[in-house]
């Protein structure tokens, strides 16, 4: 079926589509507000009737871990800064943005300090982008089929960004010859810093102040953070309180004992900084139930750390033959981007699955070809194609 025809059976009421709506009730009239509304607030609130929430799991120390994404229950492309997805390593320290400061030192001819308050005079931009943690679906790796697409995916989420690039930082600092690469640091208790090739932080590296346009919450990195856009999650560091410029990567505990994929042959991949392409199906999906056989808009996401999506293919019979899926602009490098394909279902047992294609022409792999290619040593960079199966019954089960 077509896009039209899908628009018609579901406006004009074919019998699938109508098996899922409640008809209008005739002879009963419509209600009108007859008293007046709630009053105006400062700082605004969802309606009590809506519930999508992080998912916070029970930890010993609270402080330490991750929350996920509730994706399945977000549309469009941004997710809202409330439901962004949590990494800490070491909670989230307070921070009195009158007191912080940005330590440009290194390989510069002018070390320098920045107050936020002059950060932000700088000449300023605005990105799309996505974060995704690096052991986003890394469950997968040793027990595939486990969870939903909160628990399996919801550490990746995509937020409009503002801040400096680090180019204009680094350039009024004065790059000195031997400058190759850039570490930066966090003012949180983990001492966690990354190293990053120069090159890239250069070319697209953003020092943000703000998300989704307003100031950066705590748990994103208030009030400074590093965005590396496509680059794995714990790049992006939090509560950014210097940039050094150096000739070698520094062999950090997070790109050494950490962050790194340990392959079956006993060797590991270091400084696997940028995250393949990856798409789920967010709808239909694990945990749901679909009410009963008729029309249904596959929806899901895809991203890739290498550019723009360019085609997201879906298939609905376990991976047998694939359709391509529409694809909503934007269309944005190293951003959400939102797919969507009308399905009749005709009430039997059917796995769907998706699979992302970006701009260099990767194709995200199959969980075979992924685990042929990587083994199943590793916890990051899992972006297997997701399969979940339809019973007849309408339960969505995660394959
Ligand atoms: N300073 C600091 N930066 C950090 C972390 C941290 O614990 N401390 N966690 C990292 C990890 S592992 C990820 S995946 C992302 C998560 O960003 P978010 O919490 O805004 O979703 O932040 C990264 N930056
Ligand atoms: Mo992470």
């Amino acid at each position: 079926m077509n896009r039209r025809g899908f628009i018609k059976a579901a406006s004009f009421g074919a019998a699938g589509l109508t098996a899922a709506c409640s008809r209008a009730k005739t002879g009963v009239e419509e209600e009108l507000p007859s008293q007046l509304g709630a009053k105006l607030s400062a700082y605004g609130e969802r309606s009590k009737h809506e519930t999508a929430k992080r998912l916070v799991p029970e930890l010993k120390r609270p402080e330490i871990g991750s929350s996920t994404t509730p994706l399945a229950e977000t549309e469009g492309i941004i997710t809202p800064a409330s439901l962004h997805f949590e990494r800490h390593h070491a909670g989230v320290p307070q921070i009195d943005p009158a007191m912080h400061t940005l330590l440009v030192q290194g390989l510069v001819d002018r070390p320098v300090v920045y107050t936020m308050a002059e950060l932000k005079r700088l000449p300023s931009e605005s990105h799309i982008y996505f974060v995704e943690c690096s052991g986003n679906s890394g469950r997968e790796w040793k027990t595939p089929g486990a969870g939903d697409v909160q628990k399996g995916f919801g550490l990746a989420s995509c937020s409009e960004w503002t801040g400096v690039p680090v180019r204009v930082l680094l350039e009024e600092a004065g790059l000195q010859k031997e400058a190759k690469w850039m570490l930066a640091e966090g003012a949180d208790a983990c001492k966690m810093f990354r190293s990053l090739p120069l090159e890239k932080v250069l070319k697209d590296g953003l020092v943000a102040y703000a998300q989704n346009g307003e100031a950066i919450r705590p748990s994103q990195g208030y009030p400074l953070r590093l965005i590396v856009p496509g680059y794995e999650g714990n790049t992006n560091v939090k509560w950014l309180r210097q940039l050094k410029v150096v000739d070698q990567p520094y062999m950090a505990k997070d790109e050494t004992s950490k962050y790194t994929d340990l392959l079956p042959d006993g060797r590991a991949r270091q400084f696997t900084f940028e995250m393949d392409a990856k798409s789920v199906i967010t709808h239909p999906s694990g945990g749901r139930k679909l009410p009963g056989p008729g029309f249904y808009e596959i929806r899901g996401l895809a991203w890739s750390g290498r550019g723009r999506v360019e085609k997201v293919e879906v298939s609905v019979d376990g991976g047998a033959t694939w359709k391509a899926a529409q694809l909503q602009e934007p269309r944005l490098p190293m951003a959400f981007t939102r797919f969507r394909m009308p399905w009749e279902w005709a009430g039997n047992e059917v796995q769907i699955v998706s699979r992302a294609v970006d701009e260099t022409g990767y194709v995200q792999p199959s969980r075979e070809e992924l685990t042929d290619a990587r083994g199943s040593n590793s916890n990051y960079h899992y972006n297997g194609r997701k399969i979940w199966r339809i019973a007849a019954d309408g339960e969505v089960h995660s394959v």
